[in-house]
């Protein structure tokens, strides 16, 4: 089975439901890892097969406050909980005057679902941040927020998203996601809009010009067939509109969460064929992410041998994983390019789109 799959993978041929499902059924995680990096080398073409990126960055998390109710986010406070936050434009720049002052250049912006935040609150915010700094990259809001901005502004998705491009949005992460499975939706995160919806904001988006990412968040009680089937329809809609950059794969993190002891723990294992399959699987997008506030740093290290070739930024000031527990604070940049260079690979610093800034060798 694996020798098939690895002549369609040099073959550049697509890569079934089924055998997707067989690789993550495979035990042998260092066979499924070189399959991994082989479909890596196979994608980034010969001159970028060691290109290993990442990026200076800020996170920023407005509000806290969210009126969705998803068991596994230690991040949200329902309105009038004690432990909520709603910055002010002014709480918010100070934040990202920080951020900035130590290199940042780009800022990802997601919040909780806070009635009191609608579209007004972040426009204003996008302008004031373009205002300072117009050369700073706003990555920001999942399509979960687009929805509920729309919702409460009652307009359509495309002018929500037309009304945050003007005040100065350039791109979108790929938050949301969770897994599209219907079931695992109900049982996990049911006030969320459905992957039909999540897929039509991103093509909407995609079809405006923006960039976007996808996520999936294991160890929420899917089974692989989940994973395989979320990642086929990311891969479907990658047909359709084609404005994905990066795929990431997210572990659950269970501290102070209602899902902790209701499920079966994400591992290192799992982790690590996330990201050798969803490089296998996801032909048709460019890059896949090692996420080292989530991995950890070991993990995501050794994800660039699996198949992953960008390990997000040096990330300040994150909020959500951190919530549920991550213990690792921002890193520095020579310790990001160290990692990926003991690894055997060329750290590449990039933008927010991925334009080479600078490459190590
Ligand atoms: O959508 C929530 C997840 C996501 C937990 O696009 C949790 O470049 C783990 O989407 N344990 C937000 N995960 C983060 C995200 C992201 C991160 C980095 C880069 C990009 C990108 C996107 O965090 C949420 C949800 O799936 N999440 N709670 C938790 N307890």
């Amino acid at each position: 089975m694996l020798n098939k799959i690895k002549e369609k993978i040099l073959n550049k041929e697509r890569i079934t439901f089924e055998e997707g499902v067989s690789l993550y059924k495979h035990p042998n995680l260092l066979e499924i890892g070189e399959l991994g990096r082989l479909a890596r080398e196979v994608k980034a073409g010969p001159e970028k097969a060691k290109w290993v990126y990442w990026n200076k960055n800020l996170h920023l998390n407005p509000t806290n406050v969210c009126i969705g109710r998803c068991n596994f986010c230690a991040f949200a406070k329902l309105p009038g909980e004690e432990g909520g936050w709603t910055y002010t434009t002014a709480e918010s720049l100070e934040r990202v005057a920080k951020g900035v002052k130590a290199g940042a250049k780009e800022v990802h912006i997601v919040g909780g679902l806070n009635p009191k935040a609608a579209l007004p609150y972040y426009t204003d915010l996008l302008k004031a941040i373009k205002k300072e700094f117009p050369k700073l990259h706003l990555k920001a809001f999942t399509a979960v927020e687009i929805e509920f901005f729309s919702k409460l502004t009652k307009l359509s998705f495309e002018e929500t998203l037309k009304q945050l491009m003007d005040a100065g949005l350039n791109s979108m992460p790929g938050g949301g996601a969770e897994i599209f499975s219907k079931s695992v939706r109900d049982d996990t995160c049911p006030d969320k809009i459905p992957a039909d919806k999540w897929m039509e904001i991103h093509g909407i988006a995609h079809k405006l010009g923006l960039k976007t990412n996808a996520t999936m968040l294991a160890g929420i009680g899917e089974n692989v067939e989940d994973r395989i089937d979320h990642m086929i329809q990311l891969r479907d809609q990658q047909d359709k509109s084609g404005g994905f950059q990066t795929f990431i794969p997210l572990s659950c993190h269970y501290e102070d969460t209602e899902i902790a002891g209701t499920v079966q723990p994400i591992t290192a294992f799992d982790e690590l064929k996330n990201i050798a399959v969803s490089r296998i699987m996801l032909d048709n997008f460019d890059h896949i992410k090692a996420y080292w506030i989530q991995l950890g740093v070991g993990v995501a290290q050794i994800g660039l041998q699996f198949g992953a070739d960008d390990l997000d930024g040096t990330v300040q000031e994150e909020s959500i994983t951190h919530a549920a527990g991550a213990k690792k604070r921002g890193l520095e940049k020579n310790f990001i390019q160290n990692l990926i260079e003991d690894a055997g690979f060329i750290p590449v610093e990039r933008d927010t789109i991925y334009n080479v800034l600078n490459i190590t060798v």
